[in-house]
Formats: structure tokens, sequence, C-alpha cells
């Protein structure tokens, strides 16, 4: 096994971290937004295929990342599900809403979503043939508590007020629906692990909106349950939990979930995680995205800084949220450099 991203997650100490981004195919990058206009519109590249790994292999190509991520987005899963959606230009996207049993009941059951969903296994299979090969590739879904934020919204919600009202007031809609999610997800992930993906990635974008009991039920279990299934099924591929802001939730996360990593965002300290989450295996993290638009001396000092507070155990080098559309790709050249002379 000689991809570094693997051996970082089967918990080998390296002297010179993996390192990817989360977002790292996307509109900073000039040929991004050329292959997107070809496309159309997002959800249209999504689901081509041939641009879709197009644009998954286009930062790999100009940095040299360790990792490449799939091209798609955590929202297919809802769509596959039977919701709308769409996206509105300068807003983000759009989903019909699920707020009631009978919105549930309208939805297809979980192993009804391949159908829509097969493109994407297609995107796995061409960049399994055209990555280099030191290079790993990740698939990924949502977690299914933010999964859930976005199809009871409709939307994105800063504070995520119209899940939390569900949960709190129909609880027996709101666990149907996350149940509906995990099971999807299962069957969603395996797929993506079938067609070639190396390792799956959860992202629990608002994890950290779930607080005390809550947690638990919804951030922590979906998530066991999803890690169970898998490692059922596919025992040697790893798997990468991102509970966003846990907070001191990050401690035993790994454990609780059995993820093999855990994603770090840029609100807790690199030296704290290392003495309280990287004790219990590979973490990955947690530049803040914003050194990456504004660069200078402080980026190579904050990359170094994280780079080397967790040389102690396994680390991946990644930002700890996605790169935005404002970041300086010459940025990103500079921050792998001063990870890899670090
Ligand atoms: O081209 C464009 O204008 C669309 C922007 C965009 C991109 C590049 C969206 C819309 N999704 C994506 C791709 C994407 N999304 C990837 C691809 C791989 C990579 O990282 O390079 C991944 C892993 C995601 C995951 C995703 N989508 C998350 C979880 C991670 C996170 O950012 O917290 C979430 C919450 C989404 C929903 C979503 N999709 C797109 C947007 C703008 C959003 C956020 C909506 C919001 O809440 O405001």
């Amino acid at each position: 096994m000689t991809k570094l991203l693997l051996r970082a997650l089967a918990g080998e100490t390296l002297p010179t971290p993996p390192i990817w981004m989360m977002r790292q195919a996307g509109r900073y990058l000039p040929e991004y937004r050329t292959t997107r206009a070809k496309a159309g519109d997002f959800l249209s590249l999504c689901y081509n295929p041939e641009l879709a790994a197009e644009v998954t292999l286009q930062p790999v190509r100009r940095f040299g990342f360790d990792a490449a991520i799939l091209f798609a987005d955590i929202l297919l899963v809802p769509q596959a599900l039977g919701a709308d959606l769409w996206f509105v230009t300068g807003e983000g996207p759009r989903l019909s809403r699920i707020r009631a049993a009978s919105d549930l009941a309208a939805l297809k059951p979980a192993d009804r979503i391949h159908e829509r969903l097969a493109p994407i296994y297609e995107t796995i299979r061409i960049l399994r043939r055209e990555l280099p090969a030191e290079t790993a590739l990740i698939g990924f879904a949502g977690a299914p508590w933010t999964v859930a934020t976005y199809m009871i919204a409709g939307r994105g919600s800063p504070d995520q007020a119209p899940a939390h009202d569900l949960k709190n007031n129909d609880r027996a809609s709101f666990t149907a629906l996350i149940d509906l999610i995990t099971e999807a997800t299962i069957a969603y992930l395996s797929r993506q692990i079938e067609a070639g993906a190396e390792v799956v990635k959860l992202f629990d974008s608002w994890a950290g909106s779930l607080k005390g009991r809550d947690f638990d039920d919804f951030a922590v279990e979906p998530t066991r349950r999803i890690i169970a299934a898998l490692k059922a099924r596919h025992p040697g591929v790893p798997i990468i939990a991102f509970p966003r802001e846990a907070g001191q939730r990050y401690i035993g996360f790994a454990k609780a979930t059995g993820a093999d990593c855990v994603a770090l965002d840029n609100s807790v300290s690199a030296e704290w995680a290392a003495a309280h989450v990287q004790i219990d295996g590979c973490v990955q993290g947690n530049l803040a995205p914003q050194h990456m638009v504004t660069g200078g001396p402080n980026l190579i000092a904050e990359a170094q800084r994280i780079t080397r507070a967790f040389r102690g155990g396994p680390h991946i080098f990644n930002l700890g949220h996605g790169i935005t559309p404002d970041a300086d790709p010459d940025n990103v050249a500079r921050m792998i450099e001063a990870v890899r002379t670090a």
C-alpha cells in the first residue's frame, strides 16, 4: 500500500502528511469555470461523468494532491429520493420541503436511488482509470442530519431551525426521515466503493447545532450505523467522518462511530486536537480557508504550525472547510510547499 492517504488512514505516522483540500475542484480554478460553462449548470456537471471526472482531475493535475474527491454534491441523494432540487444563481440550493408524514410518504424507498445516481458511479469508474497511481480516490455523502436540514428547510439555513422544529415537534416523521437517509446513504456509498472509491467521507456540516443527547442520537448514531454497515460489506475501506463544529464532542467521536479518521474544522486548535482527538487515530484538517484568500506569511506560518502540531500521529493535511471561490490558486501551491517543508 503505497498511497500516502491510505497509509495515514491505516494509522501510520508519516514524516510528511498527505494533502488534499475540501472543494478542491471549484470556482477558484479558471479551468473549473470553463468546464462548468461547457456543462451548462452545476447539476448538469454533476450528472455528466466525463466532465465531472475532468473537474475532479483538474486540481490533481495542477497541484499534485495526494487525493481526489469525487465531484458531486450531498444534495443528489435527496433528489434521488424524489425531492425536487435546483440551484438559484448567487443564492444556493433549493429543494421541495419535507414538513409532515405525507411529504415523507411521497419519497422513494432507499433502494430505488441508483437509477438517478448511476452517472455518479460512472464518474468513479472513469477516475479510477485516469488518476495517477499515487492518488487516492475519495467518495462521499452527506451525513443524515445535514442532509435532513436541507430537505426540511428546502434550502441552506444558518441555524437549521426548521429541522430542529420538526425534530422537537414531530419526532416520528423526523426519525423516519433520518432512517430513510441513513439507508440511502449506506446503499449509495456501497455502490461508490464497488465502483472504485478507495475511501469514503461523511460530511456532517451542521453537526455543531446538535447539542447534548441530540448530538448522540442524530450525529453519532446515524454515522455509527452507516459505518457499521459499510465495514460489514467492505471491511478494508477507510471512512472519514466530519462532524463540523462538534467542539468538545470531537473527543471520542472516532471510537463512538468506528470512523478511521475525524476531520476537524478550524474552530479547534491543532494543539488541543492533537492531545484530545488524535490520540484515538488519524485526524484531518484544520487550516482556516481564509488563508487561501489572504496568503502571505500567515498562510505559511499557520500551515507549518498545524503540520508540526500533528506530527506525532497520523494526519492528513486539509482545510477546516471548503476553499472559497475568491481564493488565489497560487496560495494553494504555497500552502503545499509550506506543509512539505515544515
Ligand atoms: O459551481 C458552483 O457554483 C457550485 C458550487 C458547488 C460545488 C463546487 C456546490 C453547490 N457543490 C459543489 C461540489 C461539492 N459539494 C463537493 C465536490 C467535491 C469537492 O470538495 O471538491 C462536495 C464534497 C460537496 C459537499 C457539500 N455540498 C456539502 C458538505 C461540505 C460543506 O461545504 O459543508 C454541503 C453542505 C453541500 C451543499 C451545497 N452544494 C452547493 C452549495 C453552495 C452548498 C451549500 C449550501 C448552503 O448551505 O449554503
